[in-house]
């Protein structure tokens, strides 16, 4: 069966094939992966059968506090009674709604329709927030359209100049180096910017090792020099873009000496740099998480998207600017509804023309889909008090690991009157829940992802779900079915393109509403003439190439591959400068705790790491949490390598082993946050967002690091 890994944005080509008492993987000749796999790629069918699966529904027993199996009826009972009564008594926007990027196109579509019109809650959004939001904002502002990769990957290979700003694919996305291998095999320059020297920076041609949270410093001497030394493109800024003269002004006061004395990176480093870029035939910038996880992730991104623009670079063959989506559907996750500003095909929630199209393929009155809701950490921190939601339905995240201050959030879980997780592990959001349905695997679902590129792929089901395991889509069919019996949901109708519009509530509508297909082709009704156009996109026309890029407005017309040649997608056409100016990181050092922390990812764990910490190999390649710290910084403190530390923040600590690395700053401690409990890194990381993108400042905050 040809599919795509589960887990990150690169969705690596791969053929699954049922063996006597497994699933064997096998690398599949992709454009993107061209046969590579990661370790998580390769372990990925381990968890189809893994003894922690969930194979029933549980529900907390009230007199025992435990969960306990329960059957799908008492389930589904359980969920609606408690959402009818959160509603009777707090309103409807008391119900609130938590999505993921790793959830398919079809997915995400569903639980936006879900809560918009089943709920009628204005309250859903979801982990991309903490993702890909601030990367996105400025793309929009920018651009005009957010799409993290407006141009095929297999440009990488060809690029003379690729600045990476804060990403470490070596490890995040493996067999994309193969494209940085053959960059430099052509004679490119691979420039890395990273306070840490990452398995990526080791390959780099020049590492910038800048303290965190001063790219946006960097970004901005970057094209001072570029001014002062000429390479800026004249032609391109006047013809296809607006707003230079301010940006101008803004970078004249940032010469590379005051970046220097802010970042770290030297004078002559920063002129290497920006030389390289502009003298380069074509040159690239991609920035991650590195550059976009702060409180000013909107303008740092802006500072480099800037740079890109000046040396005229969006939009010309082999050059531009992209940012490295990072989840399996990051971007298709963004663009069908559940974000809590947006509608299908990235249309915004307050754009009355929006609404009135999605309201028609709907099937309800436009006014009454609810307004926009809150981004993710903000919903997340309002869970349980008097003004925020009492019930929470959770469908692919785990914020008890992966969201910032995560005490906190922690204890707004608790104070829910409903928390329903759908999973098929027990996450330690799972273990909170009143209610855990159990939700099948990728490999037992068809629907489609759309890939860092922008380019939409298809999910193939190697087999069924277990016996008492439902489909996420199945999940919210059901749960549609019974509100509208109940009578608490407006009245609607599940809408499909098979046939007439039905109304909601017989079988053969929820059998519809559950199946990925029919709900695939309202989506691309949907999103017509949207900014994410899938209307053209059919699951026969992905099979049939390797993938359709969007937008892709008609079945027989072209796809989009390629952004940006001719003109931009705001209304005039032109790019967008917005001038940005460095600010501080939400909360500087002081004598109470005086280093730098920092927080990423290592290569064999994912995410908040409910499924691969349960998979043998990649726990034996990564068997726990530690702190990454200078061997000097480690002489200081009088620490060991291995020796247990505690890091404490103004909002909590944590604890793990040391790793004395002397390619990290001396003045910055760096910790992955694949784990729960003690080790959870999320324990100290701050809460602070940007406020554009609402993109929580994991990246840097100040901690005090001791002996444990
Ligand atoms: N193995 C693995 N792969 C993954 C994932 C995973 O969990 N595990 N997750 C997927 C997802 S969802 C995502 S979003 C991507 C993320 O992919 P990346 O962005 O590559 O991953 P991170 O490790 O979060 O951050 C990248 C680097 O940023 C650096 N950094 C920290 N602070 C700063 C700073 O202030 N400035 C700069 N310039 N750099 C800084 C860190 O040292 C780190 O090496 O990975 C995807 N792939
Ligand atoms: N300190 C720090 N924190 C971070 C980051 C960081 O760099 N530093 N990065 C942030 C980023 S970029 C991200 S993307 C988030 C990710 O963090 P989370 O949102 O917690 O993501 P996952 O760990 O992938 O959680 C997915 C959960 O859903 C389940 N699941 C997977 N697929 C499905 C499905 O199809 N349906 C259902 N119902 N469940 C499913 C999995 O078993 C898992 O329990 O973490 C953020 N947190
Ligand atoms: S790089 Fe990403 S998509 Fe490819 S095998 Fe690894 S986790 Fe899967
Ligand atoms: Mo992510």
């Amino acid at each position: 069966m040809a599919t795509h890994c589960p887990y990150c944005a690169l969705q690596c080509g791969m053929t699954l094939r049922e063996e006597a008492d497994s699933v064997s993987v096998l690398p599949r000749d992709f454009p993107t992966n061209r046969g590579g796999l990661c370790q998580k790629g390769w372990t990925s069918t381990e968890l189809l059968g893994h003894p922690d699966r969930l194979t029933s529904p549980l529900l907390r027993d009230p007199a025992s506090g435990e969960l306990r199996p329960a059957s799908w009826d008492a389930a589904l009972d359980r969920i609606t009674s408690g959402i009818r009564d959160v509603q009777e008594q707090h309103g409807r926007d008391a119900v609130a709604v938590f999505g993921g990027g790793g959830l398919t196109n079809e997915k995400a579509y569903a639980l936006g329709r879900f809560a918009r019109v089943a709920l009628g809650t204005r309250h859903i959004d979801y982990n991309g927030r903490f993702c890909m939001s601030s990367a996105a904002a400025a793309g929009m502002r920018a651009f005009g359209v957010d799409r993290g990769l407006p141009f095929p990957l297999s440009d990488l290979g060809r690029a003379d100049t690729l600045l990476l700003v804060g990403a470490n694919p070596a490890e995040t996305m493996p067999p994309l180096m193969r494209w940085l291998t053959e960059q430099r095999e052509r004679g490119g320059k691979l420039i890395v910017v990273d306070p840490r020297v990452t398995a990526t920076a080791r390959q780099a041609d020049l590492h910038l090792q800048p303290l965190p949270g001063t790219d946006l410093a960097v970004a901005n001497a970057l094209l001072h020099v570029a001014l002062t030394e000429g390479y800026v493109d004249g032609e391109y800024i006047a013809t296809r873009t607006t707003g230079f003269t301010a940006v101008k002004r803004t970078v004249a006061g940032w010469w590379p000496a005051r970046a220097e004395a802010l970042s770290g990176v030297p004078v002559a480093d920063l002129a290497e740099t920006a030389r390289a870029l502009g003298t380069a035939g074509r040159a690239i910038i991609l920035t991650a998480r590195g550059a976009e996880q702060h409180a000013k992730g909107v303008d740092t991104v802006t500072g480099f998207v800037n740079l890109a623009l000046a040396l005229g670079l969006p939009g010309r063959p082999g050059s531009g600017y992209g940012c490295l989506t990072g989840q399996g559907n990051g971007q298709g996750g963004r663009e069908h509804g559940q974000k809590a500003d947006q509608l299908p095909g990235y249309r915004r929630i307050d754009d009355l023309e929006a609404r009135a199209h999605v309201a028609r393929v709907w099937g309800v009155p436009a006014d009454e889909l609810p307004g926009p809701g809150v981004p993710a950490y903000q919903l997340l921190d309002s869970l349980g008090t008097e003004a925020g939601p009492r019930a929470l339905l959770v469908f692919g995240s785990n914020p008890v690991v992966s969201a910032p201050r995560a005490a906190r959030v922690e204890g707004r879980l608790r104070d829910l009157d409903l928390l329903v997780v759908a999973d098929f592990l027990l996450s330690e959001t799972a273990a909170l829940a009143d209610v855990v349905l159990p939700t099948a695997q990728w490999a037992e679902e068809d629907g489609t992802m759309t890939n860092l590129e922008g380019r939409v792929l298809r999910r193939r089901a190697l087999r069924p779900p277990p016996a008492d395991v439902r489909t996420d889509l199945a999940i919210l069919a059901a749960l549609t079915t019974r509100l509208q019996t109940q009578g608490r949901a407006p009245s609607y109708r599940l809408v499909h393109s098979k046939g007439p519009l039905l109304t909601a509530g017989t079988p053969s509508d929820e059998a519809d509403a559950a199946d990925p297909h029919a709900v695939f082709a309202e989506l691309r009704r949907a999103s017509a003439g949207g900014i994410a156009d899938y209307a053209g996109i059919s699951w026969d026309r992905i099979d049939a190439t390797d993938g359709v890029f969007w937008p892709c407005p008609d079945d027989e017309g072209p796809d989009s591959p390629r952004l940006f040649t001719d003109r931009f997608a705001t209304a005039d056409g032109l790019a967008r400068f917005h001038p940005v100016e460095h600010r501080p990181a939400a909360e500087e050092v002081c004598a109470d705790y005086p280093l730098h922390f920092t927080t990423g990812r290592v290569l064999a764990q994912y995410q908040s790491g409910t499924q691969t910490r349960r998979v043998a190999a990649l726990r034996r390649a990564a068997p726990e949490a530690f702190v990454e710290l200078h061997p000097d910084l480690a002489e200081r403190l009088g620490v060991a390598d291995g020796e247990p530390v505690r890091v404490r923040s103004r909002r909590g600590e944590f604890q793990a082993p040391a790793r004395l690395s002397p390619g990290i700053r001396p003045d910055t401690v760096f910790a992955p946050f694949h784990w729960g409990g003690r080790a959870r890194a999320n324990s100290v990381t701050n809460d602070a967002v940007d406020p554009i993108s609402g993109m929580p400042e994991f990246k840097i905050c100040a901690v005090r690091v001791e002996k444990a």
